[in-house]
């Protein structure tokens, strides 16, 4: 969720939020367009807020996101760029925020979503402007931003991140076809994020084992970086059993995994969800642990049960 403790129900918020999870994710707030937005402008502020709850709730902080297709800031899209400029511009971004956070973020997704569902590159802003001028098939953003996430911070685990590769198929192969390139040209990532965001209440584990083992042989650590399961609606006891189901089979599969190292969920309670903005909610709502009045779902006891 966005600014919480300006919200009507902070102070419900705050308590589940800081009462059963050890990490939290800026849903918004450490996004292109929040962090800078107007050029060579940082604004923090809200930001180092989700930091500081962090720190008095020992909780670890997952930065998302340094480099993407969407909020981008006007000043970047909007302009002409020549190539020198525009890589000082990745730079001066990633590096500025990275440095600024050193201290207190754990691990940065810092390519969000660069590959489309069919297994190729998305055709973003990012890639059009740089393109893959040393022909290594990788567009060269990608390399560029570890390279400068890694210059700002030695320690941090720097995440590639992305929706719809937790199952085998085109897009999983091409992402790790990417990663293990990059590894080979040096490029220092050190993980991959699987979102998780899954619809329909089907999941099949086993394929999702396998795929993520894949990662792990190529010598990267995994992440569940965004997990909710949208349930169609009307939501029933059945559906609520089969949802709680996936989550445990979510949790055990992710501690089988060595180099799994963490899950996170994209958000705390089914009242504030992307998943009821009106272009989503056809997919399905309700995907997260505690209901739509902070009382704790089935699956929230699937997950402390797969957690023992
Ligand atoms: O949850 C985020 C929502 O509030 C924003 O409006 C949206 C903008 O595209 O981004 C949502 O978060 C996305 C995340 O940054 C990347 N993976 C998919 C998430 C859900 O759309």
């Amino acid at each position: 969720m966005n600014n919480f403790w300006a919200a009507p129900d902070a102070a419900e918020y705050t308590r589940a939020l800081s009462g059963h999870f050890n990490a939290l994710t800026p849903e918004n707030q450490m996004k292109p367009d929040s962090l800078q937005p107007r050029r060579d402008t940082f604004q923090f502020g809200p930001a180092d807020r989700f930091v500081a709850f962090a720190k008095e709730h020992r909780m670890a902080v997952h930065g998302h996101t340094l480099v993407w297709h969407q909020q981008n800031p006007d000043w970047l899209e909007g302009a002409s760029w020549t190539r020198p400029e525009l890589i000082s511009a990745l730079s001066n971004h990633v590096t500025t925020i990275v440095a600024h956070f050193k201290e207190d973020i754990a691990l940065w997704d810092v390519v969000n979503e660069a590959m489309g569902d069919n297994g190729k590159f998305r055709d973003s802003f990012w890639k059009k402007s740089l393109g893959d001028d040393n022909h290594d098939g990788i567009p060269d953003y990608i390399d560029l931003a570890f390279r400068f996430a890694r210059q700002a911070d030695r320690d941090c685990i720097l995440v590639y991140n992305d929706y719809g590769a937790e199952h085998s198929g085109a897009k999983a192969d091409a992402i790790l076809k990417m990663t293990r390139e990059l590894k080979r040209g040096g490029t220092p990532i050190d993980a991959v994020g699987f979102q998780f965001h899954i619809k329909g209440l089907r999941f099949d584990f086993d394929d999702f084992r396998k795929n993520a083992r894949r990662f792990t042989s190529a010598g990267l650590k995994v992440f569940i970086t965004e997990a909710d399961f949208a349930i169609p609606p009307p939501v029933t006891p059945e559906k609520l059993a089969a949802q709680s189901k996936l989550c445990g089979e979510m949790v055990r599969a992710a501690r089988a995994i060595s180099g799994c190292a963490g899950v996170f969920w994209w958000g705390v309670t089914d009242r504030h969800s992307w998943l009821n903005m009106p272009e989503f909610v056809k997919g399905g709502a309700d995907g997260l642990l505690f209901d739509r009045e902070y009382t704790p779902k089935p699956c929230y006891r699937a997950v402390q049960e797969a957690l023992r």
